[in-house]
């Protein structure tokens, strides 16, 4: 039997709901993921960010995933916050390429007043070469969101990373409850939200649908959701972590999916050891994102040329932002596209 579609956009999802999802057999699941999908996107394409780590290591937290921890020896070397120049050239390099959102990441817990007026100029040399820009600087107080929203700031990244209870298992320096504080500063400051996870840090199933759950049920749905499959990074404490069943990958792809319908579900970090096939698996659940550039942070990400192949073999084409895309809790339902119905 087909499974119902879900009301889209809901915020109050159990456990039980979303592990039943995550358990639907393969082909009932993405079936379900495919037309929720294919009610608010065009399914044939696919947001390009670009990634550019431009504070790096050194970072005094603890996270048990992470290369650029001062805690472990896994050989990134500490630099400091680039030049605003130098940022505005990769940011012309990843525009050149195809990318159309530019984020910029630093191994910060949060970013100190001086470096926030040094980002803001970087946020504003992005946006003036017509891109999106993104952040992920760690937590954030109320009046620092404030400031990076008045920088021009469209995106800011803060993962939740896994479920609460599985939280204090990777990390000790921070709570979850910190987490969701700096998501709602950045709600409340009008920023677009992009927030997700990591799976393959020997979460249990339940963690999963747990995360999935949390994410589903913030007041309202992150516009971006990367699902991260852990790079394993020598010399952090995940390093020797067991491989995920690609096929629950792809669920999870797919739940996230059909859990937050109108948001773009980022195939995020990971995509290195994946196969083409995998990745198609995973465009075909409802994958609608990627990061696009050899270099995510720290590790690698399959090079442009490679991407290229890919998209030209599935058909995939890259989404042009819409100038002033509203809200996604008002975004336009659209029905399944006559020429994708008649294949
Ligand atoms: N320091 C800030 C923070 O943690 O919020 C921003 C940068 S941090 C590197 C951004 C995100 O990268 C993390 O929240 C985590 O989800 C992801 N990440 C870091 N290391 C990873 C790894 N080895 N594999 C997959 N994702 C990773
Ligand atoms: C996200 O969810 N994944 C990106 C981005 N947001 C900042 C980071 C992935 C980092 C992978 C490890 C590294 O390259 O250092
Ligand atoms: Fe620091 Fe962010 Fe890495 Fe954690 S994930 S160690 S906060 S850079």
């Amino acid at each position: 039997m087909t499974p119902t579609i879900p009301t889209p956009t809901r915020h109050d999802w159990s456990q039980g709901e979303v592990q039943a999802l995550l358990a639907l057999p393969f082909i009932d699941l993405l079936l379900a993921a495919q037309r929720a999908h294919r009610t608010h996107h065009d399914p044939n394409t696919v947001q390009m960010s670009t990634l550019l780590s431009i504070k790096t290591g050194a970072c005094p937290e603890d996270c048990a995933y992470c290369p650029q921890s001062v805690r472990y020896d896994t050989g990134v070397e500490a630099e400091a916050l680039m030049q605003v120049e130098a940022v505005r050239e990769a940011a012309v390099r990843a525009k050149a390429a195809g990318a159309t959102r530019f984020c910029m990441g630093a191994a910060y817990r949060s970013p100190k007043a001086r470096e926030l007026k040094v980002i803001a100029r970087m946020i504003g040399e992005v946006r003036a070469l017509g891109l999106e820009s993104c952040a992920t600087l760690g937590m954030l107080t109320p009046d620092q969101a404030g400031e990076l929203k008045a920088a021009g700031l469209d995106y800011y990244n803060h993962n939740l990373d896994t479920s609460a209870e599985f939280y204090g298992s990777i990390i000790s320096t921070r709570t979850y409850e910190d987490r969701l504080k700096t998501l709602a500063a950045v709600r409340e400051a009008g920023l677009k939200v992009c927030c997700g996870g990591i799976i393959g840090m020997g979460e249990s199933a339940g963690d999963r649908a747990q995360l999935l759950r949390t994410l589903a049920n913030l007041p309202q749905h992150p516009e971006s959701v990367p699902i991260n499959q852990l790079v394993k990074v020598a010399g952090t404490p995940l390093a020797d972590a067991a491989a995920v069943d690609p096929f629950d990958f792809v669920r999870i792809v797919a739940v996230a999916r059909i859990l937050m319908p109108a948001s773009h579900v980022r195939l995020s970090a990971g995509r290195e050891e994946m196969s083409d096939e995998l990745q198609a698996l995973c465009f075909m659940a409802g994958a609608n994102s990627i990061f696009y550039g050899e270099k995510l942070l720290t590790t690698g990400n399959p090079d442009v040329e490679r991407d290229r192949t890919l998209f030209a073999r599935l058909g995939l084409v890259p989404e042009i932002p819409r100038a002033g895309q509203p809200a996604i809790a008002a975004a336009p339902a659209r029905g399944e596209p006559a020429a994708a119905a008649a294949h």
